[in-house]
């Protein structure tokens, strides 16, 4: 190879990383939070592979005190002699190549688990520095930097240090260790959290069966933390894991594993004596929290072995009310976890898998996977509990829909009582348009003097509501206070929910802040969770957040949302300040909870979204179900009611 190609080689694998660094939304989707930690799971994700390819069994990562992360796994360490095209090692080339191509891809012998795909020159080009070390015998080192170039007056982005050198230590073992520090002149910050990490670390210990993941974070020297995830049981222990603390209907899960058309298919299913359907779909280790056509696939097969089940063994009688999927999927956790090439992903938040190959493997898998469990007479106790809970809902159903007939009748004697509570708003543009669930007669009053009518609607609720969680679908249907708030959002619920029909872009829970507030928001949000998790997919369910404070004196009136904030406003009112600390939103006349509260100019909002719908899941399970130690021991370690909530902390809410 001539110099001159060599150069130019190197120039254009510069040029790749210099993109990066220019438009990072590009290639990690964010410079927030989630960026800074997808850097991360690009390295892990490489350490992943090579686990799920049988060469690695131990991956540990640490977050260490000067803000730099490490990843090692104990594989057979990334490929150290020389690229031929590139005449640099096979290790410089997957630190500074994107979509290193060819022989060298980093994702064409497996199934690719990286959502863009993109690998660890990304991680590199966003780094301020990348050290990597290999260990095949004796330790391979290269370092890697990001620096201002003063001639070039710009910023050099993932430039190797110096060559890859053979330290010519021996050493006894054997994988890859990678350790970078973000680079802070990227990133909005720079902080990696410990529990975004902890938890994805543990879905993925549970997706990878016998792969140990150790999690330590040294950042802190009061607060030393560390973990170690390993689950023998894999899927099945994930979904016990989800069932802890419910009553279940069999012991052991439903586990099967296979292989068609080059997909593979694992799938773990077990039945609580609840109501709801919890499914957690994955493809490459990727959550698919939209669903798609893996999931189309295994629900169906579901379907069919299980009716096929029924009717051959005469469980279902003729007065029965015929089964449906959705009732053998009550009360049902499962988690369907494909892998696969050339994932195409849809949907409104690209979650939710595409590929139209995968609804027939996965149902084809699935079915065979039943068929033969079904089979097997030591199965047979699951498999009729799991016909006798269809058909309980099944007759569930069908008192459902007699029940929602009834309320369908009602509903144009009800209106009137209806249109009392609701104050609608005069627009009729669902975009503009926004309702506020108002907890209490008092505030509910206020809010509809100090709104702005043409776009704001109230909704006041009286006391607490039902409890939904424990709940059956009728009685949610029988109870006027939520059948006030489905018919003033429009959409309907659980399989009638049409997102079309939203009245409100925007509806807003507002309670006080107190233990009964939280309470009240928690009781709205498992019911939006439960029956339109649409609506919080997509973004349309916000926290109203009043103020906790007044700071005043005379003619200058300060609001503060936290304590942090009292200082401050303290200080910007100055000497002979006094203080109001608000119970409840009833204390504020129309003006102030306009002007702190509902006003989109000044308002707080937070927006409520779910990234880890096991976690939520869990957590609602815990909170809002009958578990009442689990609730108490949960309570106890992490509320504080005079601070942030810590529920809506856990589902995940971040400002408008
Ligand atoms: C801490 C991060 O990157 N481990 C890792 C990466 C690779 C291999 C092993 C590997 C792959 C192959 C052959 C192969 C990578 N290699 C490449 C590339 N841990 C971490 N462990 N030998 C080793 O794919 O055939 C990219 S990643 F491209 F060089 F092969």
């Amino acid at each position: 190879m001539s110099n001159n190609t060599y150069n130019s080689d190197v120039i254009r694998i510069l040029e790749g990383l210099e993109a990066v660094r220019v438009r990072p939304g590009m290639y990690i989707g964010s410079t927030g939070p989630r960026g800074l930690h997808h850097i991360l799971w690009e390295i892990v994700d490489n350490a992943i592979d090579e686990a799920a390819n049988g060469y690695a069994d131990k991956i540990e990562v640490v977050l260490h005190k000067d803000g730099s992360v490490s990843v090692e796994d104990n594989g057979r360490g990334i490929p150290i002699d020389t690229h031929k095209e590139a005449g640099v090692s096979a290790l410089q080339v997957v630190f500074t190549q994107l979509h290193a191509g060819g022989k060298f891809d980093n994702k064409n012998y497996s199934f690719s688990s990286g959502l863009h795909g993109v690998g660890a020159a990304v991680t590199n080009a966003l780094s301020e520095w990348l050290k990597v070390e290999v260990y095949k015998g004796t330790i391979y080192q290269m370092e890697f930097h990001s620096y201002y170039n003063e001639e070039k007056k710009k910023i050099m982005s993932g430039e190797p240090v110096g060559p890859m050198k053979n330290t010519r230590k021996k050493t006894d073992k054997q994988g890859t260790y990678v350790r970078f520090k973000p680079d802070a002149r990227v990133f909005e910050t720079v902080t990696f959290s410990q529990d975004t990490i902890s938890k994805r670390l543990r879905e993925l210990a549970f997706l990878n069966r016998g792969l140990t993941i150790k999690f330590t974070d040294l950042r802190d020297d009061e607060k030393f933390y560390s973990k170690t995830y390993k689950y023998d049981g894999g899927l099945v222990d994930y979904v016990l894991y989800l069932d802890e603390g419910k009553n279940k209907l069999y012991d052991l899960p439903v586990y099967a594993k296979a292989e068609k058309d080059g997909i593979a298919v694992e799938f773990a299913i077990q039945h609580t004596d609840g109501y709801t359907e919890s499914i957690f779909s994955f493809v490459n280790n990727i959550p698919t929290p939209e669903g798609g056509t893996h999931e189309v696939g295994f629900k169906s097969a579901v379907t069919r072995i299980l009716n096929d089940f029924a009717k051959s063994n005469n469980l279902v009688k003729d007065k029965d009310v015929a089964l449906q999927g959705e009732d053998f999927r009550e009360g049902m956790t499962a988690i369907v976890s494909v892998k696969m090439k050339n994932v195409e992903f849809d949907g409104q938040t690209k979650t939710k898998l595409g590929n139209p190959e995968a609804k027939s493997a996965v149902e084809s898998a699935t079915i065979e996977e039943l068929d033969r469990l079904i089979k097997n007479k030591k199965n047979k106790q699951i498999f009729e509990a799991m016909i006798k809970k269809a058909l309980g809902a099944a007759k569930a159903r069908n008192a459902a829909r007699h029940a929602k007939e009834i309320a369908r009748a009602k509903s144009g004697a009800d209106s009137a009582k209806l249109i009392g509570k609701l104050a609608a708003c005069s627009s009729r543009k669902a975009e503009l348009n926004e309702v506020f669930i108002v907890e209490g007669d008092s505030a509910g009053g206020s809010a509809k003097q100090g709104r702005d009518r043409q776009h704001q609607a109230i909704l006041p609720l009286r006391g607490k509501p039902l409890n939904v969680e424990k709940k059956k679908l009728e009685d949610v249907l029988n109870n006027d206070e939520f059948r006030m708030i489905i018919t003033a959002i429009g959409t309907g619920i659980g399989n009638d929910f049409n997102i079309n029909n939203l009245n409100y872009h925007k509806v807003i829970i507002l309670s006080d802040a107190d233990q009964d507030g939280a309470h009240i928001r928690a009781i709205l949000l498992t019911f939006f969770f439960r029956y339109m998790k649409q609506l919080i997919q997509e973004g349309h369910v916000y926290i109203g957040m009043p103020p906790l404070y007044k700071v005043y004196k005379k003619d200058v009136t300060v609001y503060a949302y936290d304590d942090n904030e009292l200082q401050k406003a303290i200080e910007q009112v100055g000497r002979g300040y006094q203080i109001q600390r608000y119970k409840g939103l009833g204390e504020m006349n129309p003006e102030q909870l306009w002007d702190t509260t509902m006003d989109p100019k000044k308002r707080m909002l937070m927006q409520v979204t779910i990234e880890d719908a096991t976690e939520a899941e869990k957590l609602i399970t815990t909170l809002m179900g009958d578990d009442l130690e689990g609730r108490k021991s949960y309570i106890a370690e992490h509320a504080d009611f005079n601070k942030e909530d810590s529920f809506m902390d856990r589902v995940k809410a971040k400002e408008e």
